[in-house]
């Protein structure tokens, strides 16, 4: 290590697992291999020897199929408490340069606590370049020893009656994950504090927060691999990314704002529904319907072979008008959004979420 390399970066983490289980993550070959990567990469090789003078080699996969190596040596193995080992990338793409990590374990109230301290960097933007990457990592360690799996780090915050809300608890529903369903109104203080735009909802991974139903879809799906909810190929992938747009930018306001709300919340005279606005709705949401249905045709999903990203967007939507009075009516001239709605409203994934009442 240089003279000069002097910057570090040091993280924590509590961990509801005794610091036994911790130290060990970090020397099993078999649990380092199911957790030392940003999540959305896969690890296909683990070697170590962990004993003091001897090394490890982990190799990291990208979904673009890049394959990140890091090698080191251990220095310090003084079980369950502290371990230090060198780190170096062995690849081109990365700097060669040999790196220290020290990561020190003490028992808490609850659990764990996990101090890792990766130093000897040369400057700032190496250092800073390592921040996301150990994060993540440190999440999916986490997740791997603590009970309460993803649940620990992913928290949604939102309404669960909102269909953007709503879009995404059948995401997470669909792969199968844990989190946290925190009730926030729009515009609350504290969901403002997640979203600067006051809308629902916001997820929160750790320390990282995103709001856009797409955009949080999208983590989700690079985080955690399966079932994909982008399709794969180019087209797809871009016919999904057409009907989400669609989906926020009409049909969620025809269908939704202009019609379901407009009874839920009636702004009309005398406190009722506005019927001018809903007459008006209800023309726009024929015409959007007849499109769908179209674009359905005899198929179940909007963007490729498999449910993505587009048909989870519509799912809500379309449940909600077919409880708002005239729904029905609306949907019968629309057979194929009808038939595909019937199918959706079967899939676990909207039933384990749909909203009480
Ligand atoms: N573009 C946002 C839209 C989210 C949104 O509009 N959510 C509704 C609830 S379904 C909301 O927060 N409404 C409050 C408002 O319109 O001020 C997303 O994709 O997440």
């Amino acid at each position: 290590m240089s003279r000069n390399a002097t910057f570090e970066l040091t993280l924590t983490r509590r961990i509801d697992a005794p610091c036994e289980r911790v130290y060990d993550a970090f020397v099993d070959e078999r649990v380092l291999a199911r957790w030392s990567s940003p999540r959305g990469m896969t690890i296909p090789q683990v070697a170590l020897d962990a004993r003091v003078g001897k090394g490890y080699r982990i190799t990291m996969r990208a979904r673009d199929g890049i394959r990140y190596t890091a090698t080191g040596e251990y220095r310090v193995l003084e079980r369950p408490s502290r371990l230090a080992y060198t780190w170096q990338w062995v690849d081109d793409a990365l700097p060669a340069l040999e790196t220290l990590v020290t990561v020190v374990m003490t028992p808490g109230d609850e659990g764990c606590e996990l101090q890792m301290t990766h130093s000897g960097f040369p400057d700032p933007a190496m250092r800073d370049a390592h921040v996301d990457g150990w994060n993540a990592s440190l999440n999916r360690l986490v997740e791997e020893l603590d009970p309460r799996g993803t649940a620990a780090t992913l928290a949604l915050s939102g309404d669960p009656r909102s269909t953007y809300t709503w879009t995404v608890r059948m995401a997470l529903a669909e792969k199968a994950l844990r989190y946290e369903m925190v009730q926030r109104a729009p515009h609350s203080p504290e969901q403002v504090r997640l979203h600067p735009f006051g809308r629902i909802p916001a997820l929160r991974d750790g320390d990282f927060i995103l709001f856009e139903t797409s955009a949080i879809v999208r983590y989700l799906d690079e985080c955690f691999a399966e079932p994909a909810l982008i399709p794969g190929s180019v087209r797809e992938r871009a016919r999904a990314e057409q009907w989400v747009s669609a989906a926020s930018s009409y049909l969620y306001d025809a269908m939704i704002r202009r019609y379901v709300l407009q009874y839920l919340f009636p702004k009309g005279p005398d406190g009722k529904p506005d019927e001018t606005v809903i007459g008006a709705a209800r023309t726009d949401i024929a015409r959007h319907l007849a499109i769908l249905d179209d674009a359905y045709g005899e198929g179940d999903t909007l963007a490729g072979a498999s449910f993505s990203i587009a048909d989870l967007m519509l799912a809500p939507i379309l449940h909600y008008v077919s409880l708002a009075p005239g729904g029905d009516e609306l949907l019968a001239a629309a057979p194929n959004v009808q038939r595909v709605l019937a199918t959706m409203q079967k899939r676990d994934s909207f039933r384990a979420t749909q909203p009480a009442g």
